[in-house]
């Protein structure tokens, strides 16, 4: 998978050196680039932001360099899916993440300020599909933390980043059982500490029953966190013991 990402901030990429995220592009498995917007400015400030038409406070990134920018990485007909990061898009969620991580090439767009003119991505879709994307109700102050987190969701769903010991089947959200289910509180050695026991169960070597007590601490934690997760699972994914958690 190709990844390209454009921001005034650089620097807020490094992390990506890292971890799991390092060691997918050391494998060849990623293949990121990170470039400097204001390398598309021409004038002595290199500025990329002016004041919004209409009023209003704070200021907006203006179109020209961010059309140079998409323009130079992905010169007609090449296409990548443009991902915008941006409190206003639609909710990025583990079906997002699966969905994008199949895609061959990703370039994430990072506004600052009160975002980028709404022209750039009304351009951008005449020849690349384009996708405005929030993390959640909340506001960060620029694009660059949410595309780490929406890169880091990805690549550990690509084959080969995580080991076989860190599958992905159990996680919360993960397709399947775990659907609309958040995981339940994991433990392991020493068997007690601080006079705290790990549940005997766990101990028992009885798969079925751990299975069975796995789904009902998920079920009961989704119930305390998430009650509208609940609501929203699947009455058919659901069997009799369920029910009566
Ligand atoms: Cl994706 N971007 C910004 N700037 N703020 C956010 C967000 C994204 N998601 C939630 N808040």
């Amino acid at each position: 998978m190709r990844l390209d990402i454009v921001s005034i901030f650089p620097d807020y990429f490094a992390p990506l050196e890292l971890s799991l995220l390092g060691k997918a592009r050391r494998a060849g498995i990623m293949d990121v680039h990170v470039h400097d917007l204001r390398q598309w400015t021409h004038d002595r400030h290199n500025t990329v932001d002016d004041t919004p038409y209409g009023g209003g406070p704070g200021m907006v990134m203006k179109p020209e360099p961010w059309g140079e920018a998409l323009d130079t990485i992905a010169p007609a007909p090449a296409a990548p899916r443009l991902i915008v990061p941006t409190p206003s898009g639609r909710p990025f969620t583990q079906a997002t993440a699966a969905r994008l991580a199949a895609e061959p090439w990703l370039l994430f767009a990072c506004g600052r300020y009160e975002g980028i003119d709404s022209r750039v991505m009304a351009e951008a879709r005449t020849r690349m599909p384009v996708e405005e994307v929030s993390l959640g109700d909340f506001v960060l102050a620029g694009g660059e933390v949410a595309v780490l987190v929406m890169i880091e969701a990805i690549s550990r769903l690509l084959p080969g980043v995580l080991g076989n010991t860190e599958s992905v089947s159990d996680d919360s959200f993960a397709p399947g059982a775990m659907e609309s289910l958040l995981e339940g509180p994991v433990y392991t050695k020493p068997p007690v500490w601080r006079d705290r026991a790990v549940p005997d169960i766990l101990l028992s070597g009885n798969h079925g029953a751990i299975a069975r007590w796995r789904r009902d601490e998920a079920l009961r934690r989704t119930a305390r966190h998430r009650p509208e997760l609940l609501a929203r699972l699947d009455p058919d994914a659901l069997d009799k013991r369920d029910r009566a958690v």
